[in-house]
């Protein structure tokens, strides 16, 4: 059975490839969404790809990982410079956690230097674009391989 990863994102990343190209690209977050899904088959993981602008959405999509997943891969978006409740809800969670950044956010305002969510990530991918997803759902595979063995 394939195992299980969230890829989540936080707020305004359903504006990707549509406002600010020159910072996040010309990927919109259903390219991100279909590169992630194929790259998942070949890595044999099953993912739920999904966005909300709502922090407790998130907060609960973490709970619902809980039960069944290997890992999470998360772009909180804003949420990452602001968030103790989706650091809290990561901290109850027991998998690899990878935070992602399509910006490298520590060539920006320094607001964006602090993140709450790197206190519980195991691995943080910043400034490699959209293909930072997919880095760390190798991550996310290569850490349950290593697992297993
Ligand atoms: O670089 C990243 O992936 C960020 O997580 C993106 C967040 C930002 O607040 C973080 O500091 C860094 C913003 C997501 C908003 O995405 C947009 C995409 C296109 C147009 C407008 C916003």
């Amino acid at each position: 059975m394939p195992r299980l990863v969230y890829v989540l994102n936080g707020p305004n990343l359903n504006l990707l490839g549509k406002r600010q190209p020159h910072i996040y690209g010309h990927e919109t977050l259903a390219d991100v969404e279909r590169d992630c899904t194929a790259l998942a088959a070949e890595l044999g993981l099953e993912i739920r790809f999904l966005q909300s602008n709502w922090e407790g959405q998130i907060v609960d999509w973490i709970h619902e990982a809980r039960e069944a997943a290997a890992g999470i891969v998360i772009n909180p978006g804003a949420l990452t410079h602001t968030s103790v409740a989706v650091l809290d809800a990561l901290n109850a969670f027991d998998g690899t956690v990878i935070e992602v950044h399509i910006s490298n956010v520590h060539k920006r305002e320094s607001f964006r230097h602090h993140s709450y969510v790197s206190l519980r990530a195991d691995g943080v991918i910043a400034g490699c674009g959209a293909q930072g997803y997919g880095f760390g759902l190798r991550r996310v595979a290569a850490v349950a391989a290593a697992g297993k063995a």
